[in-house]
C-alpha cells in the first residue's frame, strides 16, 4: 500500500515537471507530446521500430507502453525479458510493459478480464491453451519462433539485462497496461503484430474509445494475391502474417470507427534492405542502439533461408515507426503527407470468412452449434463463411492453382463494408538522387539511430569494468568415471531440480556426458539457454548439450518441414503454469548466471547455411549430433545410461538412427506414463477432457513413445501414480531449509517454494506438484535401493498411438503385444526428499559461481 502511494505522487510530480519542460521547449506554441502505445510481436524488425522510437524527441513523441503481442513470431517470456533489457539499456525503465493475462471468452461471447491474447478470437476459450488454426504459418524453430525468441542467439551477448523481468502473477498484463495508458488522455497506437491485444481492448471498453486519436498499423496488403504466407500460398495467397495471426480482431480494429493508417506490403515491399543500405548501416554503428540493430540484422542476414536477403527482407515496422511519427509531426494535414510515404485513401475491409456464407461446415466457431452466434454476429453475414482451418484446409486447395482462401485479406470495397482507410502506398525515394541510398527513410533510419541524444548507456560487456568470458571445465584429475548417463529434458520446471541432482552426484557414481533436449513438451527451444546457464553455474561448460526437434514426431507439415500442426501440444497452456512460465523458470531464470555458452542461429556452410559466417564454432548442435558424439566417445565395450524426463521424441529418432541400441544403450529410465490400473488411476492431460488416462509426456508424442517401448530396449519406468506420492512441498521444503546452503541448494529451495505458493494462490497452478515428482527418475537412477525402499514390478506393456485424441498416450497392459517394462512401484518417498537435499547441500561439485549476482559482483571489482 505504501509503496503504491509513492508511486502515485511520483507521478504526479512527474506530470508536472513534463508539462513545464514541455511549454519550455516549445515556446508555448507547440502541442503536448504525442502519448504512444505500441504493441509488438518483437520480431527483429520491430525493436528496430521501437529504437527508432525512443530516440525521438521527447517532447514530440512519448513513448508509454510496449505491450506484447503473444499469438504470432514470438513467445511471451523470451519476449517480455527482451523488451526489459532493451528498456534497460536505453535508461526507460520508467515504460510500462504488458504482457499476457489469465482472462478468456465465455461460450456466450462474454469477454473476462485480462484476456492475454495468446489466441486468435476465434479460438479464445476460458484458458490460454488452444489450437493453432493461424499461428501453424509460423515456422517454429530456425528461421521461425526459436530464432526471433533469441534475438538470433544475439541477445545475451549484448543486452544488458536490469532489475526488470517477469515475474509469475505480479507482472502487468497487456489489457491493464492498455486500459491504464488510454484512460489517462489521447493516445496514438502503433501495431506491429497481430491485432489480437488491441481488438480485445476496443471490444471490452468502447468507453474508451473516445481517447485514442489514431491507430498505425503495419500490416495487410491491398493488391490481391501478394500475400507474404510464405508457408502457405498453395491455400491463402492475399493474406499478410500481421492480419492473418487474426483477421476478425483487425475487422475490429479496422472497423472501429477510430481513424487508421495502414502501412501495407504494398509499401514495405518498395523499401527491401538493399545492400548499399546495409554497408552503409554497417558504417554507422555510432551507438549502442545502432550496433544492437546492425549486429541483429547480420545475425538475420547471415541465418537467412535463401540466399536472398537483400531482395526478400524489407523495412516493416520500422518503416512504419517511421511513417507514423512522420504525419503525427504534421497532424494537421489530413491527407497524411509525410517524407517517407506516398499515402492514399483507399475503402478497405478485413476478410474474416469465405463465401458462400452462412455454411454449417463446422469450421467456424463462432457459429458451429450455437443459437445465438457468438459477439451477436449476423447469421448469413460476412462473418458466417467458412474459416480457414488449418495450414493445408482443403477447403481453400485449388488443383494446379493458386489457393483461394481470403482470411486475413485487406481487400479494397465499395458498399456498407468500406472503411476509409489512410494507406502508404509506396517508399518515397531519396531526395538526393546521388545518395547510394534511395530511400529517404534509410537516412532518417540511420541518422536517428546514432543521434547523440537518448542514447543507450552500455551494452553487456561495456556494463562491466572487469567483465571476462569465462567456461569453466572441472578437472576431474584422474578419478575413475562413473556410469554414462545422458540427460534428455523438455525442461519443465522439475528438470532443471533433477539436472542440479545428476551434477551434484559423484563423478565416480554418474558420469553426465551430455544433455538432449525437447522443445515438444513445456517449454519452447530458446530455452535450451537456461540449461546453459544452469550448467555455467555448476561450472560444467564442458558437458554439450543438443536440440531436438521442435514438432512432435510426424507434427511436421510434408511440404515445409519448418511449420506443422500442434494436435499434441496444444494441451501446454501459454500463459500461466504453462510455456510463460517455462520459458522464465518461473521467473527465475536471470538469477542464473550468465553463460557464453546460448543458443545461436549462426551456422557453417558445411551444415546447410547459405553463407559463410563470422563464428562457425559457436553452431548450436542438434540432438542426433551429440548423440553421435557420445556414442564415439565411449570407451571400448561401455554403455550409456539414459534417462529421459519429457516426451520421447529424441529417443524415438535414437532408437531409429541406431542399427543395434542394445550394444551401445546399457539401459533407459523414463519419467512418465500413466499406468490405469483397473480405470482407477487419472492420467494428467488436463486440457484434453476427452483423454482422461494418458499422461502428458506420453501424450505429447504418441507415435516416439510408442517406438520406444516397441524397441526392445531395458526399460525402467517412473509413471505418474508414483510420482504422485512425491509431491508434497512442505516436506521438502523443510529439508531444503535445514541442508547446508550451497548455491544450488539454495537455488532449488526459491524454485520449490515458489511453485508451492503459486500453487496456493491461483487456479493455473494447480499443477504445480507434478513438477515436483520430476525428481524421481534422477534420484532413482543415482541412489541405491536401500535407502529409497525401492520396489519394481514387471509388465507387459503397449502405448498406445492410433491419432486418436481421447486415447494417444495412453499405457495399457498387454500380455498379447506388450513388452516388459520394469515399472517402480513402491518408493519411500520421505528418503527420497533426504537424498535428494543431502545431495544439493553437500559440499561437493558445488556450483562455482553462484548467482548472476555474484558474476556481477565479479566483473565489478578488478581480479585480486
Ligand atoms: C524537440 O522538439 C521541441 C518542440 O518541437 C523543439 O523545441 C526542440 O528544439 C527539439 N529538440 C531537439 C533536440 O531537436
Ligand atoms: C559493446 O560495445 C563495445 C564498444 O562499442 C564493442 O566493442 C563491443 O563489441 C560491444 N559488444 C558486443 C557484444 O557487441
Ligand atoms: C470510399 O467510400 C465512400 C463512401 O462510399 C465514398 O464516398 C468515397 O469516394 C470512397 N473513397 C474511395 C477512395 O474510393
Ligand atoms: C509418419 O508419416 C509418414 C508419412 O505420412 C508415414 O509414412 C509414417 O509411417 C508415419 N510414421 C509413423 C511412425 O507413423
Ligand atoms: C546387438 O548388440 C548386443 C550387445 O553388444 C549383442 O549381444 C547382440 O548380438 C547384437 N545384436 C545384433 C542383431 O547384432
Ligand atoms: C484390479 O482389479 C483386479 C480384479 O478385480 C484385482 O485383482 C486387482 O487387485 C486390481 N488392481 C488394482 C491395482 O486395484
Ligand atoms: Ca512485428
Ligand atoms: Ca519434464
Amino acid at each position: 500500500m505504501l509503496i503504491g502511494l509513492v508511486y502515485v505522487a511520483l507521478v504526479i510530480i512527474g506530470t508536472v515537471v513534463l508539462c513545464n519542460c514541455y511549454t519550455a521547449e516549445s515556446g508555448g506554441g507547440g502541442r503536448r507530446p504525442h502519448r504512444i502505445l505500441l504493441d509488438t510481436d518483437v520480431d527483429t524488425d520491430d525493436f528496430f521500430a521501437l529504437l527508432y522510437l525512443l530516440k525521438l524527441n521527447r517532447s514530440e513523441f512519448d513513448l508509454q507502453a510496449v505491450t506484447i503481442n503473444t499469438n504470432a513470431w514470438t513467445n511471451a517470456g523470451h519476449a517480455v525479458n527482451q523488451i526489459y533489457d532493451i528498456l534497460y539499456m536505453m535508461g526507460r525503465d520508467d515504460i510500462a510493459v504488458g504482457v499476457g493475462g489469465e482472462g478468456g471468452i465465455l461460450e456466450d461471447g462474454t469477454i473476462l478480464q485480462d484476456v492475454g491474447g495468446y489466441l486468435p478470437l476465434i479460438e479464445q476459450g476460458t484458458s490460454t491453451s488452444g489450437y493453432c488454426r493461424y499461428r501453424q504459418a509460423i515456422p517454429v524453430g530456425k528461421g521461425g519462433r526459436l530464432d526471433i525468441d533469441s534475438n538470433f542467439g544475439f541477445r545475451k551477448s549484448f543486452l544488458p539485462q536490469g532489475n526488470r523481468k517477469y515475474s509469475p502473477l505480479r507482472q502487468p498484463t497487456t489489457q491493464q497496461v492498455m486500459i491504464d495508458k488510454v484512460s489517462r488522455g489521447p493516445i496514438t497506437i502503433l501495431l506491429l503484430g497481430a491485432h489480437t491485444n488491441f481488438a480485445i481492448f476496443l471490444m471490452q471498453n468502447p468507453h474508451l474509445k473516445k481517447n485514442i486519436e489514431h491507430i498505425y498499423a503495419m500490416g495487410g496488403g491491398v493488391s490481391g494475391d501478394r500475400g507474404n504466407l510464405f508457408t502457405d500460398y498453395t491455400s491463402n495467397p492475399y493474406a499478410e502474417f500481421n492480419i492473418f495471426g487474426d483477421p476478425f480482431a483487425a475487422y475490429q480494429v479496422i472497423h472501429s470507427g477510430i481513424p487508421v493508417t495502414l502501412v501495407p506490403l504494398d509499401a514495405t515491399s518498395t523499401i527491401p534492405i538493399s545492400d548499399n543500405f546495409f554497408n552503409a548501416f554497417e558504417q554507422n554503428q555510432h551507438t549502442y542502439e545502432a550496433q544492437y540493430c546492425f549486429k541483429s540484422l547480420k545475425m538475420v542476414r547471415d541465418a537467412w533461408f535463401n540466399g536472398q536477403f537483400y531482395t526478400s527482407y524489407f523495412m516493416w515496422d520500422s518503416f512504419t515507426s517511421g511513417v507514423a511519427t512522420a504525419i503525427m509531426r504534421k497532424s494537421s494535414d489530413p491527407n497524411g503527407e509525410n517524407d517517407f510515404a506516398e499515402m492514399e485513401f483507399i475503402n478497405i475491409t478485413v476478410i474474416t470468412s469465405n463465401k458462400p456464407y452462412g455454411v454449417s461446415d463446422g469450421s467456424n466457431p463462432f457459429f458451429n452449434g450455437l443459437k445465438t452466434p457468438k459477439f451477436n454476429l449476423k447469421k448469413g453475414g460476412i462473418h458466417s463463411g467458412h474459416v480457414q482451418t488449418q495450414l493445408r484446409d482443403p477447403f481453400c486447395l485449388v488443383k494446379n492453382g493458386k489457393g483461394k482462401c481470403k482470411d486475413g485479406y485487406t481487400m479494397e470495397v465499395t458498399g456498407p463494408e468500406a472503411v476509409s482507410v489512410l494507406v502508404a502506398t509506396k517508399a518515397k525515394p531519396n531526395r538526393d538522387s546521388k545518395s547510394s541510398l534511395d530511400r529517404e527513410f534509410f537516412i532518417s533510419f540511420l541518422d536517428v539511430l546514432n543521434l547523440p541524444q537518448h542514447t543507450g548507456r552500455f551494452n553487456f560487456t561495456t556494463q562491466f569494468p572487469y567483465y571476462k568470458e569465462v567456461l569453466y571445465k572441472p578437472d576431474f584429475g584422474g578419478k575413475k568415471l562413473g556410469k554414462n548417463v545422458l540427460f534428455d529434458t523438455d525442461m519443465s520446471a522439475g528438470d532443471f531440480l533433477a539436472l542440479f541432482y545428476l551434477l551434484k552426484l559423484p563423478v565416480e557414481v554418474i558420469n553426465l556426458k551430455a544433455i538432449l533436449v525437447s522443445p515438444t513438451g513445456w517449454a519452447n527451444a530458446a530455452t535450451i539457454d537456461i540449461i546453459y546457464d544452469l550448467l555455467h553455474m555448476m561450472g560444467r561448460d564442458d558437458i554439450p548439450v543438443g536440440l531436438g526437434d521442435v514438432f512432435a514426431t510426424n507434427q511436421s507439415d510434408s511440404v515445409f518441414p519448418g511449420v506443422g500442426d500442434c494436435k499434441y501440444v496444444k494441451a501446454i497452456p501459454h500463459g500461466s503454469g504453462g510455456l510463460l512460465d517455462s520459458d522464465t523458470l518461473y521467473g527465475l531464470a536471470r538469477d542464473l548466471p550468465r553463460s557464453p555458452r546460448r543458443y545461436t542461429a549462426e551456422n557453417s556452410a558445411k551444415f546447410g547455411a547459405p553463407l559463410y559466417i563470422d563464428h562457425p564454432e559457436l553452431r548450436q548442435p542438434v540432438a542426433l549430433e551429440v548423440w553421435k558424439s557420445v556414442v564415439k566417445s565411449l570407451d571400448e565395450g561401455s554403455k550409456i545410461t539414459i534417462l529421459t524426463n519429457g516426451p520421447l521424441t529424441n529417443l524415438a529418432k535414437i532408437v531409429l538412427s541406431e542399427k543395434n541400441t542394445s550394444s551401445v544403450i546399457q539401459d533407459v529410465y523414463i519419467v512418465g506414463g500413466n499406468i490405469n490400473y483397473n480405470n482407477t488411476e487419472k492420467g494428467n492431460v488436463f486440457n484434453i477432457p476427452s483423454n482422461e488416462y494418458a499422461e502428458l509426456n506420453m501424450f505429447l508424442d504418441p507415435l516416439a513413445a510408442k517406438m520406444v517401448f516397441d524397441s526392445g530396449l531395458d526399460i525402467t519406468l517412473i509413471p505418474l501414480g508414483i510420482q504422485r506420492k512425491v509431491s508434497a512441498f512442505p516436506n521438502i521444503l523443510e529439508r531444503l531449509r535445514v541442508c547446508k546452503r550451497t548455491p544450488e541448494a539454495i537455488f532449488a529451495m526459491r524454485l520449490i517454494s515458489r511453485l508451492h505458493r503459486l500453487q496456493q494462490k491461483h487456479h493455473r497452478y494447480q499443477h504445480m506438484d507434478t513438477f515436483l515428482g520430476e525428481i524421481l527418475g534422477a534420484v532413482i537412477l543415482g541412489g541405491d535401493q536401500s535407502t529409497t525402499n525401492s520396489a519394481f514390478q514387471v509388465k507387459p506393456i503397449r502405448v498406445v498411438a492410433t491419432g486418436v485424441e481421447s486415447e494417444d498416450g495412453q499405457m495399457k497392459i498387454d500380455e498379447r503385444n506388450g513388452k516388459s517394462v520394469k515399472i517402480l512401484e513402491y518408493v519411500d518417498h520421505m528418503a527420497c526428499y533426504d537424498i535428494f537435499t543431502n545431495r544439493l547441500g553437500n559440499d561437493q561439485q558445488c556450483a562455482v559461481v553462484g548467482s548472476f549476482e555474484e558474476q556481477r559482483r565479479i566483473w565489478s571489482t578488478p581480479p585480486k
